[in-house]
């Protein structure tokens, strides 16, 4: 039997009749089991030393595609569809998206465990099993809502373990019970995510959106993922949601490396632990408590559990590092207070330095300083971040350890932000270079032979093209938006905040609409597509999506207007909306306030998908720009250092931008323009538009003259259509830089040495 008709053996069994008269949801439900135990099939590595990647958020989006590209079956299982008369396409749509992430650093997370498995390492994550996972956000009166968002189905890819660990809090136990998902590897091994879970949670306590009883931990524990981006809220169920995965992940790594012969003085040669920014921090003085419960003595179990964990760091936003006051951790982990008093003395015995203490003179907690006193390495995650870290926000404790801190900037996996999200190129790809770049994404390079090659380039613009009618009939179907192929697709999709400048881009449309209602039309007409979600208490961030939307309507529905100008906000903005949205994508809008965004990960999924970057010289965008070349890229606005200096000197005054530039002020003025009061709310646009004269924290108005005059270069270029499918191509064969495979043989090299 070849392989086809194996498979196709295989699903008509376990659906229990012909695919032809199945419906898309037992497809589905079949593939899942049938995809679920080829995977449990695969082998596991287990090497004497594991990776242990422990993070709250892991963004995995959907499962189904990903793994039958990665178990090498997509292509005859589509085929066998096909024959039947059904489309993958439609029985994807079935497949519900686990929502345990926020946005890059979960993603990140996701694109990590990829290349782990495909590079054959032995490592895998650990989390916790959200059941409603972040909110799902929907539109209401030009307004974010948030309701729940619940993708756990009868069918899915957890897999219930009897795995159990018992975890104390202040008064009460709970038992812990880890659910598994298989990772699987490109044509390789399959590597597991361990979720952790309470049997007791109860999803109908949640009320009215996403409101729900705060103080019922049994029942509300692994309800939601925290949904603040940076924004602290809520934070008691926070600390219990943490403590509850480090103390049942460290329980896990302390029996897994027992089982394998370790005498736990050697725990740092059977375990490393990678934790991911500093919300899984308490699984420092957990493992040193349970090491201290086994009999070793505290000293000893300190310079073990420093020799096993390391610190990833992903951000420089001060209002994003965690710090919790001792009271707090009183009143949920009493057991882990002791521990962090002692790791806090050691370091006062060391360095008379109150910037580097753990506990600060206000009886606060700083997580960070946990992981660079006690891990052995501290990365950033882009060379500008890291050297920010280096050079100023961590520079005290650079000083005390150099040899700790390294770079590791961030990657993508291109499985599933090339061959799954756009597989018209990536077959084409392959038809110019071979499949080569599938494993070894450096061979991409390889289409720089093409450059030249008038028919190469005519084919990467017709690719692009068919991509961008495909979400002009998606966007018609979901949220009934009418917009053309035949315009310039700018897009900005990510978190909503004000440092991500959202608002800098709605400035330019409204400057823009304003300029066409004068009759300067332009020269080609663009699509702004946008999508984001706000934490729901961040309330500037929303204020900002109510602008969006408001724009929206105004300019969508003025004749004299649309024919050159749209506007799109797409709904509850997630990974599978970004599958669709990349490839279609002209512009990339990269436009953060340059020192602020870390790295950036969105970047480099639309580069690789023949996108043209307009941003600042932040994060990866700068590795972008020394990639691609000053011809590939548009750049504009203040360095890191000048925007550094302005918050040193406190000199940046947004009100004499406002009062000064005419452009700036009649845009601002705008905001609350009559024609946007007839569809928006007074409250809303009011206080955006005070925040924007009377505080910018995020200086959105320093790069407005910058930003209009570089894009207006950027949408110029694009009329010369050779010109720019060179960009496109350029960009392409630039990114193998970009593949989360070499972020990861980094991390091997450098900090975990596995294998
Ligand atoms: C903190 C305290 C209380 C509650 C929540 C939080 C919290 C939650 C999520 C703080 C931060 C996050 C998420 C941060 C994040 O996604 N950072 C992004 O990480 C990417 C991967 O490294 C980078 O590419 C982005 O630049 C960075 O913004």
């Amino acid at each position: 039997m070849n392989k086809i008709e194996h498979l196709q053996k295989t699903i008509t069994e376990i659906l229990g009749k012909e695919i032809a008269q199945a419906t898309n949801e037992e497809i589905y439900d079949a593939l899942l089991v049938m995809v679920q135990k080829m995977a449990a099939e695969k082998e596991h590595t287990e090497s004497k030393k594991k990776l242990y990647y422990i993070s709250a958020e892991f963004l995995i989006g959907k499962l189904l595609s990903n793994n039958m590209i990665n178990l090498d079956i997509y292509k005859e299982v589509k085929e066998i569809l096909e024959e039947n008369g059904k489309n993958l396409a439609e029985i994807e749509e079935v497949e519900p998206e686990p929502s345990l992430g926020n946005g890059g650093l979960g993603r990140l997370a996701a694109c990590f465990l990829d290349s782990i498995a495909t590079l054959g390492l032995s490592g895998d994550g650990i989390g916790l099993n959200y059941h409603l996972g972040l909110f799902k956000q929907e539109f209401d009166n030009h307004l974010q809502k948030e309701v729940p968002n619940p993708w756990i189905k009868e069918k899915s890819w957890l897999k219930k373990t009897d795995v159990t660990y018992p975890v104390s809090f202040n008064g009460f136990d709970v038992q812990a019970r880890m659910y598994d998902i298989e990772v699987t590897g490109y044509h390789n091994q399959t590597n597991r995510l361990h979720l952790f879970d309470l049997d007791s949670v109860d999803e109908s306590m949640v009320q009215d959106g996403i409101q729900f009883n705060k103080e019922d931990i049994m029942k509300n524990l692994t309800l939601f993922l925290y949904p603040d981006d940076a924004d602290e809220s809520g934070r008691l169920l926070r600390i219990y949601q943490q403590y509850f995965m480090v103390s049942s992940g460290a329980q896990l790594i302390l029996d897994e490396c027992v089982a394998k012969g370790c005498n736990l003085y050697d725990l740092p040669d059977y375990a490393v632990i990678q934790i991911n920014d500093t919300h899984p921090t308490m699984v420092i003085p957990e493992l040193i408590r349970l090491l201290v419960e086994r009999g070793m003595d505290m000293d000893a179990a300190i310079d073990v559990v420093s020799r096993t964990c390391a610190y990833t760091n992903h951000t420089i936003l001060a209002e994003a590092l965690e710090k919790w006051p001792v009271s707090y951790l009183k009143k949920v982990v009493p057991q882990l207070v002791p521990i962090i008093e002692v790791l806090d003395d050691k370091v006062r015995r060391r360095f008379d330095d109150e910037s580097v203490a753990i506990i600060d003179r206000y009886d606060t907690v700083h997580m960070a300083h946990i992981d660079i006193h006690y891990g052995f390495s501290v990365n950033g995650v882009a060379a500008l971040h890291t050297e920010i870290l280096k050079n100023s926000e961590l520079h005290n404790f650079y000083q005390i350890y150099p040899e700790k801190f390294n770079n590791k900037t961030n990657g993508i996996t291109f499985r599933r932000w090339l061959l799954h999200c756009n597989p018209m190129l990536a077959d084409y790809i392959e038809t110019l270079i071979g499949n080569g770049f599938k494993k070894d994404a450096a061979e991409l390079s390889r289409l720089l032979d093409y450059r030249e090659n008038d028919q190469v380039l005519q084919n990467l613009l017709e690719i692009k093209h068919k991509n961008k009618e495909a979400l002009c009939a998606y966007l018609q179907e979901t949220q009934g938006l009418s917009i053309s192929p035949d315009t310039i697709f700018d897009i900005q999709v990510k978190r909503l905040h004000e440092y991500k400048r959202q608002q800098l881009n709605a400035l330019y449309i409204i400057d823009k609409y304003l300029e066409i209602k004068k009759g300067n039309v332009p020269a080609a007409p663009v699509t702004a597509i946008f999508g984001a979600k706000a934490a729901p208490a961040y309330t500037i961030a929303k204020d900002i999506i109510h602008l969006i939307l408001c724009l929206q309507e105004i300019i969508n529905n003025d004749p004299e207007a649309n024919k050159y100008l749209k506007v799109v906000m797409v709904e509850n903005y997630n990974v599978t909306k970004a599958e669709k949205l990349i490839p279609a994508c002209d512009i990339s809008e990269q436009i953060s306030l340059a020192s602020k965004e870390a790295s950036g990960t969105g970047n480099m999924k639309f580069m690789l998908n023949g996108a043209v970057t307009l941003g600042t010289e932040d994060g990866a965008n700068v590795e972008i720009h020394e990639a691609v070349g000053d011809d590939n890229i548009f750049v504009f606005g203040a360095s890191s250092d000048q925007v550094i200096e302005h918050y040193a000197k406190g000199d940046y005054v947004a009100r004499t931008y406002y009062e000064n530039n005419p452009s700036i002020r009649a845009a601002i003025d705008f905001i609350t323009s009559d024609a946007m009061l007839k569809v928006g709310q007074k409250e809303n646009l009011d206080r955006l538009k005070n925040e924007l004269i009377n505080k910018d924290w995020f200086m959105t108005l320093l790069d407005f003259d910058s930003y209009k005059e570089t894009k207006e270069r950027a949408l110029a270029a694009y009329a010369d259509r050779k010109e720019w499918a060179m960009k496109m191509l350029v960009n392409i064969a630039r990114a193998g830089f970009f593949s989360s495979d070499r972020t990861i043989e980094e991390y091997n090299r450098d900090i975990w040495h596995l294998k």
